[in-house]
C-alpha cells in the first residue's frame, strides 16, 4: 500500500480544534498519513491568560529529523512557530529537507486573543520562511501585519495583498477572507492569475482552528499530487463543510467539524478566475 505523508510543524492546541490536532484530523480525513513536530503547548486559561508552554530547539529539532528520516513526507506544514529562534530553524530544516510541497500558514493570534508569535519574529517570518513556501494562507488581520499596512476590509484589499506578498517570495499566495462582510472570499495570487474562491457564510462563533484545518486540508491534497488550485478548490469545499456543521462544547469558541466534509460532502463553492493584471494603491 502507498500512502503519501503530511508533516505538521505547529502548536499543541490543547483544546482539540487548532494546531497540531486540527492538523492531524484534518490529515487522517482525507486519507494522508500525519506526522507531527510539537513547537509549544497551547493550554491557555483564561482566567490567568497564561498557558503557552514553548519547547526547546533541540526538541522542536529531534521531532522534525524523527519524522523525515524515519518516514519521510510528501508536504510539510508549519503553523504556530512563536520565535525568531524557531523560525530560523524550521526554515533551514524545511529548505533542507527537499520536500516539495510547503505550506506556511503565518499563524499570529489565535482567536481568543493570545498571541502565537511574537512581534520580533514577524520579520524573520518574512525573510526566512515565506520565500520557501510553495503557498502561504495568511488571514486578514495577518496579511496586514506581513506587509505593516491598515486593516483589510474588501476584495480589492485582498487582491492588493496578495499582490504584495507574492513578492517576498513564495509560489502562491492565499489571502483568507473569512473577516468580510457578505459571502466567504478568498483570493489565490499565483504571480498572474487570481483565483476568487467564494462560499457562503455559514453564522457561528464556533471556528476555532479554521485556519489551521484549511491549511493542513490543502497541504494533503498537495501531499497527494494535486495542483495548488486544485489543492486550494478542494480544501476551501473541506473548510466550508467544517464551518457549516461546527459546534460548541462547555466554554468558549468551538471547533470546526473536521469530519463534516466526509459525511455531508460538498458545499457549493464557487472558483473564478481572473487575470491578474497588476493592481496599484
Ligand atoms: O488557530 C490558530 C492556532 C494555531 N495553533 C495553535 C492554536 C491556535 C488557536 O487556538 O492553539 C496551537
Amino acid at each position: 500500500m502507498k500512502i503519501q505523508r503530511a508533516l505538521s510543524i505547529a502548536g499543541s492546541a490543547a483544546r482539540g480544534g487548532a494546531g497540531i490536532q486540527a492538523d492531524l484530523k484534518t490529515f487522517q480525513e482525507l486519507d494522508v498519513y500525519g506526522l507531527s513536530a510539537v513547537t509549544a503547548i497551547v493550554a491557555r486559561n483564561p482566567q490567568t491568560n497564561q498557558g503557552i508552554f514553548p519547547h526547546s530547539l533541540e526538541a522542536i529539532e529531534a521531532q522534525v529529523h524523527t519524522a523525515l528520516e524515519d518516514i519521510g513526507a510528501d508536504a510539510i506544514k508549519t503553523g504556530m512557530l512563536f520565535t525568531e529562534e524557531i523560525i530560523t530553524h524550521v526554515s533551514q530544516w524545511v529548505q533542507a529537507s527537499g520536500v516539495p510541497n510547503i505550506v506556511v500558514d503565518p499563524v499570529m493570534i489565535e482567536k481568543m486573543g493570545s498571541a502565537l508569535l511574537k512581534d520580533n519574529a514577524v520579520e524573520a517570518m518574512k525573510t526566512k520562511l515565506l520565500p520557501l513556501a510553495t503557498i502561504i494562507t495568511p488571514n486578514m488581520p495577518e496579511a496586514a501585519a506581513l506587509l505593516g499596512i491598515d486593516a483589510l476590509t474588501t476584495v480589492a484589499d485582498l487582491k492588493k495583498a496578495a499582490q504584495a506578498l507574492h513578492l517576498l517570495g513564495p509560489q502562491y499566495v492565499l489571502v483568507k477572507g473569512g473577516r468580510l462582510e457578505g459571502p466567504a472570499v478568498d483570493v489565490l495570487f499565483d504571480g498572474k492569475q487570481f483565483y476568487l474562491l467564494e462560499a457562503p457564510r455559514f453564522e457561528t462563533i464556533h471556528t476555532n482552528g479554521a485556519g489551521c484545518t484549511y491549511s493542513a486540508a490543502i497541504t494533503a491534497e498537495l501531499a497527494k499530487g494535486k495542483s495548488v488550485p486544485e489543492a486550494v478548490e478542494k480544501a476551501k469545499a473541506f473548510i466550508t463543510a467544517a464551518i457549516r456543521h461546527s459546534f460548541g462544547f462547555k466554554k468558549g469558541v468551538g471547533p470546526t467539524y473536521h469530519a463534516a466534509y466526509r459525511k455531508y460532502g460538498e458545499t457549493g463553492c464557487i472558483v473564478t478566475i481572473e487575470c491578474g493584471e497588476l493592481l496599484h494603491s
